[in-house]
Formats: structure tokens, C-alpha cells, sequence
């Protein structure tokens, strides 16, 4: 009797044990058919932004349609202003899989996969339509491949927006007012490079320490686009503001390779196209709160400069040797491919 009770306790330990260890490393889907059926798995998804830009309100557009498509086996916990982590921090959370979702610029990407700086050359993108046919592209999708490597996984574009100047020193609308100016740039190079060579004196910082700093005048400015500076409300620690649109920057919707590897194909299907309807819907809303903010930030007290194309032109002129040293940097051939597929969707 009692060898009897050892033989059967051990068999149930045997399928408890087994039952267990599948769950994570198994992969696809841990049910071995295919489905992640009675399976509850949970997304963290979190943000560097605050909860009143569209960047969020997209983020909850992903939770309803993921919750709603799975009938809540996959649930979706939202973080927003950075509660876990600056953008750094939140890529290498999902590397490890403690966290599933973030959506950054591609600026800090670059610090993951080099190439994603072609985004980020000044002046690149004439329009955000012609922005969305290359991110939507043949081009954008072999960008977002590179990031297997990292145990990344990119689902879509989305928009963070024409980058515009702020500072508390001085009305700037030409490249002689740039000289000196303490800017703080996200954590890339390439931005870092170009603002040097345009005479200013440039800081890469994280986007949670930026309001502080610009507070306590450890730096006199910042780019941004207008719905950003507005809804963070930098127009408290800024005077200045002017369209120099110098750069347009996409978000990359990722997700963890490992989360996104252990789910079913179905689920893995809901995700990828939740991320991008909510990405199109985010697109929408982003680009409403641009055109609506520029005239809330003056109403707010910031003095507005409008910067003339030929002063813009000077810019672009002044930072080419910077884009010239960069295209070996991010890669000849990638570079020549944006650049072809931006003229071919300019037409
Ligand atoms: O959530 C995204 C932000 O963390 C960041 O990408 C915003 O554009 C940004 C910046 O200036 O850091």
C-alpha cells in the first residue's frame, strides 16, 4: 500500500513539474497545440510620456483591442512618465522580459541597433505622410527585423513628431542664435553631433531627468514636438519656442522576443496588428494636438519664432558634414535606401 502511494505521488509530481516548466520555455504557445486557451499571460507596457499625450491614449487603444480579441487571457497593464524606467532602461527591461511593451524614439535605439539612426537624420522627412510610407515600407519592416538581434521584437511605427526648439535664453532664428545654447538631446550621437556642429552646446539626458534640468538651468533648451512641450508642460521652464522641425521622430512599438516568441500564432497576430491599428489611431491623434498646441504654448507665454525656409536651409547646409560622416556610421547602403525611398514617396 504504502510503495503504492510513493509510485502515485511521484507521477503527480512528474506532471506538475512538467506542466510548470513548459509554461516559459516551451515557446510557441504553451498549451503545445497551438493556443494559449485557459493560459492568462500579462502585459507591462510602459511609457517615458505622460498620461495626457496621445502616445498613452494610443497605448490604452492597444490594451482595448488586445483584451477585447483575446477575451482577456492576454491583459494589459499600462505605465506612464517613465514609472518604469527611462527609454534605456525600459528596452533592457524587455530584453529580460520583466516588462513586455515600450515605445521610444528611435533616437535611443540606435544605441541597440545603429541602423535605426537613419531616422534621425535632420531634415530627412519632408511630410509626415511621406514619414509613414517609408516607416510603413519595405524599408521601415527591414529596420524593425534588426532588432531579433536584441531579443526585441518591433511591431510598429508610430509618431512622436517634427522636433521644434525650445530655450530660456533668447529668441532663436537663424544658426548664429544657436551658439552656446546648453540643449539637451536624447541619448544618440547623431543628434548630439549635429547640434555641436550647429555652435551649440549639447547634453544627451534621459527624458525623465529633462524637466528638472531645464528647472534648475543645468540646460537652456530642448527639442521637442509642440504636443510634448505642452502637455509636460516645459512652457513653465521655457520662454522660447521656434519651428526649426529639424528632425521627424517615429516611435518603435516593441515587445519583448521572448514574451512575443511564447505566444500563440493567433495571439501573436492580435498583437502585431493591435499595434498597429492603435498606432494609426495614435498617428491621428498626435498630429490634431500639434497643430492645436503650438497656439496653447503662446497663449501660455512663449514667444513664438518662425523660422524662414532659407534659414532652414542654412541649418540643413550647416549640419551635412555631420549627416556625410554618419552614412558609414549607420550604413551606406541603408542610407541610400531611405533617402531613395523618401524621394520615390515625395512624388
Ligand atoms: O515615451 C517616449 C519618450 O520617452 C521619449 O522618447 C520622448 O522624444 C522624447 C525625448 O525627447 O526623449
Amino acid at each position: 500500500m504504502k510503495r503504492l502511494l510513493t509510485v502515485a505521488l511521484t507521477a503527480m509530481l512528474i506532471l506538475v513539474l512538467a506542466a510548470c516548466g513548459g509554461k516559459e520555455s516551451e515557446g510557441k504557445s504553451s498549451n503545445g497545440d497551438g493556443s494559449d486557451a485557459g493560459e492568462e499571460k500579462v502585459i507591462r507596457a510602459g511609457i517615458g510620456l505622460n498620461d495626457k499625450h496621445p502616445q498613452y491614449k494610443g497605448l490604452l487603444k492597444f490594451k482595448e483591442i488586445v483584451e477585447e480579441k483575446t477575451d482577456g487571457s492576454i491583459k494589459v497593464e499600462t505605465f506612464h512618465s517613465g514609472q518604469l524606467g527611462d527609454d534605456r532602461t525600459m528596452i533592457e527591461n524587455l530584453q529580460i522580459n520583466s516588462q513586455q511593451v515600450v515605445i521610444p524614439s528611435t533616437a535611443p535605439m540606435a544605441n541597440f541597433v545603429p541602423e535605426f539612426s537613419v531616422f534621425d537624420i535632420p531634415f530627412l522627412f519632408p511630410s509626415e505622410d511621406v514619414a509613414d510610407q517609408v516607416l510603413d515600407g519595405e524599408t521601415g519592416q527591414k529596420i524593425l527585423d534588426k532588432l531579433e538581434g536584441q531579443d526585441l521584437k518591433g511591431l510598429a511605427y508610430w509618431e512622436n513628431g517634427f522636433r521644434d526648439l525650445t530655450n530660456s535664453e533668447r529668441a532663436v532664428s537663424s544658426v548664429e542664435d544657436f551658439k552656446g545654447l546648453k540643449i539637451r538631446t536624447m541619448e544618440n550621437d547623431l543628434h548630439l553631433d549635429a547640434f555641436k556642429e550647429l555652435g551649440a552646446n549639447p547634453t544627451p539626458m534621459a527624458f525623465t531627468e529633462l524637466f528638472t534640468a531645464m528647472q534648475q538651468g543645468t540646460v537652456d533648451g530642448q527639442e521637442n514636438p509642440y504636443a510634448t512641450i505642452y502637455l509636460q508642460k516645459f512652457y513653465e521652464v521655457q520662454d522660447h519656442v521656434s519651428n526649426t522641425h529639424h528632425i521627424y521622430s517615429p516611435f518603435v512599438f516593441l515587445m519583448s522576443k521572448t514574451f512575443f516568441d511564447n505566444l500563440s500564432e493567433e495571439n501573436q497576430k492580435i498583437v502585431k496588428e493591435a499595434a498597429e491599428e492603435a498606432g494609426k489611431y495614435e498617428r491621428k491623434l498626435n498630429r490634431e494636438a500639434n497643430e492645436k498646441y503650438l497656439k496653447d504654448l503662446q497663449e501660455e507665454g512663449m514667444e513664438f519664432t518662425e523660422i524662414t525656409d532659407e534659414a532652414r536651409e542654412e541649418m540643413k547646409k550647416k549640419v551635412q558634414p555631420v549627416v556625410d560622416e554618419y552614412k558609414s556610421k549607420i550604413g551606406e547602403d541603408i542610407v541610400d535606401e531611405v533617402y531613395k525611398a523618401v524621394k520615390e514617396a515625395s512624388k
